[in-house]
């Protein structure tokens, strides 16, 4: 059965875009049955028919509760089997997070428990760590903090800033978020006890994947 995804982004929609192009090319059973934004002028949006786009700003709905539960009924009026977060950068309530629990996955510019939040590059480089990268988990309440199925590393190269981290870091985030979403899509994957499950077993540590980056 192809599953059906409501994508939530906020920015460029480059992770999106990776998307769209694998269920073009056969390589993911799935279809986009929305794109939902917090930021009406987010490129994310023209990626996809007009007919497929969402955005409101939370101060249209009254503030972030108010917001929450607006992003709340369009999603569920979609009924999607997955809700995926790729680049979106508002937190959601607790409240929305309940509702569509176990169906909610991020990716996360970091190797979670890493770097939750924001400007992960910045704050790898400070650290001066060897290597960074890039993590798909279960969203819960708390930022950055449910279960981890995936993980996938970069080096941290001499002479990196943020940028070319950031750079080579999306280049192993869009085949992650891929592989991640065929599991979803075949109905491999379960959050169960506060753990992500595949084929039935509990991932105690996340699943390493690697990549080609330069
Ligand atoms: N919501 C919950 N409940 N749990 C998570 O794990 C979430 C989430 C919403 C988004 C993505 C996340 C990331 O991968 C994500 C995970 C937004 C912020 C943030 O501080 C932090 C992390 C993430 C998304 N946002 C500010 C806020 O006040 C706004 C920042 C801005 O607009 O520039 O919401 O990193
Ligand atoms: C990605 O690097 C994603 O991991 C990150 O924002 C970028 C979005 O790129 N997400 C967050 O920082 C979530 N807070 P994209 O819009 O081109 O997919």
């Amino acid at each position: 059965m192809t599953a059906r995804l409501a994508i939530l982004a906020s920015g460029r929609g480059s992770n999106l875009q990776a998307i769209l192009d694998a269920i073009a090319a056969g390589t993911l059973d799935a279809s986009v049955v929305g794109v939902f934004s917090d930021k009406p002028e987010a490129p994310a949006l023209q990626r996809v028919p007009e007919a497929l786009r969402w955005a409101r700003t939370p101060k249209a709905c009254g503030g972030r509760d108010g917001f929450d539960a607006t992003l709340a009924e369009a999603i569920a009026a979609v009924r999607p089997d997955w809700i995926v977060c790729a680049g979106y950068m508002r937190l959601l309530g607790a409240g929305f997070v309940q509702r569509f629990a176990g169906r909610l996955l991020n990716i996360h510019p970091s190797l979670l428990p890493k770097y939750k939040g924001l400007h992960t590059h910045q704050r790898a480089l400070e650290a001066g760590d060897a290597e960074h990268g890039a993590s798909v988990h279960f969203v819960t309440a708390e930022l950055d903090g449910g279960p981890v199925i995936a993980q996938a590393r970069v080096p941290v190269r001499p002479g990196d800033d943020a940028d070319t981290l950031a750079a080579r870091v999306l280049q192993v985030e869009h085949p992650l978020l891929l592989e991640v979403l065929r599991w979803a899509a075949a109905g491999r994957l379960r959050m169960h006890d506060g753990l992500a499950w595949r084929d039935g077993q509990p991932l105690y540590t996340p699943i390493y994947l690697q990549f080609a980056h330069d």
